[in-house]
């Protein structure tokens, strides 16, 4: 028969090891290094961003990053004349970008060309990213960068806390019931 403290030891490793499941799990939900953005004229007026060549808009996609993870930006120019990439903490040009997240800032891409970035976004919150080519921003190309927390979601912490009450709810239940029967032997 379980021993109360086999129980307890059981117990212990089953909780520990469902939370390294779950660790596990999230970080590896995370592991999403490589980025791409097209950059472009969508009319004379209005510039943008997009995921694919054909789907410019303005503002550009919003780009979800995880706190501490590495990414690869490249970014294709696809458009007649050139433009860049950078991530600011306010939707204005800066020579030093957040997180060194710059492509040709100064050098600008060339049309038909890409330029790539890696870097890792070490600070959580709001960002965005900007075309560095001067009067671009104002004609649209800018999209907003949201830095995550790198804590592990809520989702899983819930249902590892739902488990941590039940197995120990179980457990105390089981201690209970062999209480009773070592009572009624003697
Ligand atoms: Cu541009």
């Amino acid at each position: 028969m379980f021993t109360r403290s086999s129980v307890l030891v059981l117990t212990i490793v089953l909780v520990i090891g469902l939370f390294s499941a779950f660790t596990v799990a999230v970080k590896a939900q995370t592991k999403d290094p490589s980025l791409t953005l097209y950059a472009g004229e969508i009319s004379s007026s209005t510039y943008g961003f997009g995921n694919s060549s054909t789907t410019l808009t303005s503002p550009g996609p919003t780009l979800t990053l995880i706190e501490g993870t590495t990414y690869t930006m490249t970014v294709y120019n696809v458009g007649t004349m050139p433009h860049a990439w950078e991530i600011v903490p306010t939707q204005a040009v800066s020579g030093s970008p957040s997180f060194k997240a710059g492509i040709d800032i100064s050098s600008y891409i060339s049309p038909g060309s890409s330029g790539s970035v890696t870097f890792t976004p070490n600070k959580a919150g709001n960002y965005y990213y900007v075309c560095t080519v001067p009067g671009h921003i104002a004609l649209g190309m800018y999209g907003t960068v949201v830095v995550q927390s790198s804590t592990i979601p809520e989702f899983p912490s819930a249902l590892t806390l739902i488990f941590m009450g039940l197995t120990l709810t179980a457990t105390a239940a089981f201690v209970a019931k062999q209480k009773t029967k070592t009572k009624r032997l003697f």
